[in-house]
Order: structure tokens, then sequence, then C-alpha cells
């Protein structure tokens, strides 16, 4: 690995000698190692070297273009702003394409990082930093974005997926999910509010992460300020219940999202209501009442929509979501299934924590 390392750090014109390298196994998709260097200014310096994933990203040169953009008018908002920045090649190209894949280099930002935190001041910074992510790119021309995954939240067509591959059965692994399926037809109708309000244009389409896990916030380590909103490969329009949803069913579960004791799993109010302040606070002034109405549910939506996913992808073998062992993608399905059971039985809460917090910033 080292020497395929060596050899993308120099197509990026990166100079000195590649000291050491570790793997970061935070992403569910792309390959991505963090390389130390010694510089010929004897400057000791990092850098980050990521492997697109072209399952995934059919399309990798339209990821990067949007990435371009939505940087660039970031950027031209507060040019102050840390974010990610990628190296050019001597042609003057953000990525090089060769046998082993598609490459990408991009500046270490040193930082922390959570996937599970009860520190509700991060949580809150954290529900901040895609609150004014959001808000920042409201006015972004959403048309000069390409859809690098189509239907990426169109939970209908997660569900339709889901039901015909389930029956298909290619590896006859539905045998041991049958529980699971029968819960997730039973709630589809709840879980496809947010595509049914939609496309019944209830809901507006807004230029949205699509990917908010806390570990996608970089924080500085001493004062836990956001200092950047990272992995911009799924930046396409979409709904705020996406970016909300997702990051509550992330961050507001007691547990991480692959946890096998799938019975810990469920929603922790005092995380909610943090991420919701913090989210609010940047984006209750646009948002609309629906908007506003679905927010709580869109959790539940969200943690549902991965349930569908994660199981499709463990029915035929695991082709998408990095997998540790054979049964990880039904694990991750389980505790996704808790966690939305958990978050119906305390929906009236987060309602109205919604409800609190968008009229104190309206
Ligand atoms: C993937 O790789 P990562 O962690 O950025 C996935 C998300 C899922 C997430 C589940 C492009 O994100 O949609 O929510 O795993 N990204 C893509 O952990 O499918
Ligand atoms: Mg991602």
């Amino acid at each position: 690995m080292q020497e395929k390392l060596c050899q993308v750090c120099r197509a990026f014109k990166i100079a000195g000698e590649l000291k050491s390298y570790e793997e970061i196994k935070a992403g569910n998709i792309n390959r991505t190692y963090k390389v130390n260097f010694l510089r010929p200014d004897g400057v000791e310096k990092s850098y980050m070297v990521q492997r697109l994933n072209t399952f995934v990203f059919k399309n990798p040169v339209e990821v990067m273009d949007n990435i371009d953009r939505v940087t660039e008018y970031i950027h031209s908002q507060d040019p102050k702003r840390t974010c990610l920045h990628f190296h050019h090649t001597e042609e003057g190209i953000p990525f090089i394409m060769d046998e082993d894949g598609f490459w990408r280099l991009f500046n270490y930002i040193p930082s922390a990082s959570y996937n599970v935190t009860e520190d509700l001041e991060v949580i809150r910074n954290g529900g901040e930093a895609f609150g004014e992510f959001q808000m920042m790119l409201g006015d972004f021309p959403a048309d000069q974005l390409h859809v690098t995954i189509p239907d990426f939240h169109n939970t209908r067509k997660r569900y339709e997926t889901l039901e015909k591959d389930a029956k298909a059965d290619p590896k006859g692994m539905v045998k041991e999910a049958k529980a699971e399926l029968d819960w997730l037809y039973s709630v589809r109708d709840t879980a496809c509010r947010l595509t049914d309000m939609y496309n019944e244009e209830l809901l507006p389409l807004r230029v949205t992460h699509n990917d908010t896990k806390i570990n996608n916030v970089l924080f500085d380590v001493e004062t836990k300020k956001a200092l950047a909103v990272i992995d911009l490969d799924t930046v396409m329009p979409g709904l705020v219940g996406h970016d909300f949803g997702d990051a509550i069913r992330f961050a507001a579960n007691f547990v991480e999202e692959d946890c096998k004791e799938a019975e810990k799993a469920g929603v922790n109010l005092p995380v909610f209501e943090a991420f919701a302040d913090g989210f609010l606070k940047w984006t209750a002034k646009t948002l609309t009442q629906n908007e506003i109405d679905t927010l709580a549910l869109s959790g539940f939506v969200l943690a549902v929509e991965l349930a569908t996913r994660f199981l499709d992808d463990y029915i035929l073998g695991s082709p998408y979501f990095k997998t540790d062992y054979p049964e990880h993608n039904l694990v991750r399905t389980r505790c996704q299934i808790a966690l939305a059971k958990d978050m119906l039985s305390h929906m009236a809460e987060m309602e109205e924590i919604v409800k609190v917090y968008a009229k104190k910033y309206c």
C-alpha cells in the first residue's frame, strides 16, 4: 500500500519522503488514508489520500465538479472558512484515474471527530455546522449540480429495490431477515412520508449535504467549535429533513450504528435537543411550516431508509457498504430498526422540542 500511496502523492506533486501512513476507518464507502511526509525543507506534513468508490459513484468526475462548485461558492461568501482543498496534478486536474481506481488528495486538518458523543456542546456545534452549511447554500443554483446518485433519498424507490431483491433472494439470505422485512413493510407509508410530500410539492427542494453523520464535521480539539463540514460527495438537491434526519439517526442514537446489541439502540433526547437547537438556530427562519412539522419525523424516516439500504445490501451479498464480517449489514439493519421503533414511541417529545426551538429562532 505504501508504494501505491507514494505514487499517488507524486502525481499530486507532493515533495519529500513518505514516512508513515494509516487507514482512516470512519467511512463506509471510500478508502481513506492519512499520509505523513517529511518535506525537503525538513517540515513534517500530513495529507489525506482517498480512493473514491466508483461502484457507488459511477461518475466520479461529476462528484469532483460538484465539490468544486460548492466549495468555491462557500469560499466566495466566507473566504476565511476552513475547508478541504483538493490538490491538482501537473495537468491541473484534482484527481487521477489509474488501474487501481480514482484517487484524490486533500489537506489534513488537525481536529477532533466523533462517532458517538454525549457532549452536548459538541452536538450543538455539529447542528450549527450543518445548519449553517445549508443556509450558506440557500441561494446556490441547484440546477448547476449533477445528481451524482439518482434517487439517493427516494425512500419509495429504496423500498421497491428492497422488495425486488428480497423476492429474487440471489444469495439465500432472506430467511435470516424475515422479521426485519415484515416490520419494514409495515411502516412503509410513514417512512415514505417525506418522499410523498415532496412529490405532492408540499416540501421544497434545497441544496443539501445528504450525509450528515456527526463524523463528517471536524471540531477544534480545544474549543470544540466546528471547523469544517467534510465529505461533500453527496451534495445534491434534497430536502431539509434528509440532513436533519440523517444527523439525528446517527448522533442521537445511544449506540453506534453497527452495535450488535440492537436492544441498546434508542433516541437520546438530550442529544436530539442539542442538535435541533444548533441546526434550527441557522435554518428556522428559512424553513416552511411543513418542513418544521416533519423534522422530528425525519429522524425516523432516515433510520428506516438506512435499514432498507443495509438490508438490501445484505441480501445482495454486501457489494455496496464496507463490511468487517458477513452479517455486518444485518447487524446494522437491526440496530436502525430498533432505533426507529424507539423513535416512534418518543415522537411527541421530539416534535415538542422542534416546536420550541423553531419558535425561539423564528
Ligand atoms: C455511507 O461512507 P459514509 O460514511 O460517508 C453512505 C451514507 C450512509 C452511511 C451509513 C454515498 O456514508 O448514505 O448514510 O454510509 N454514503 C453513500 O453509515 O452511500
Ligand atoms: Mg460519505
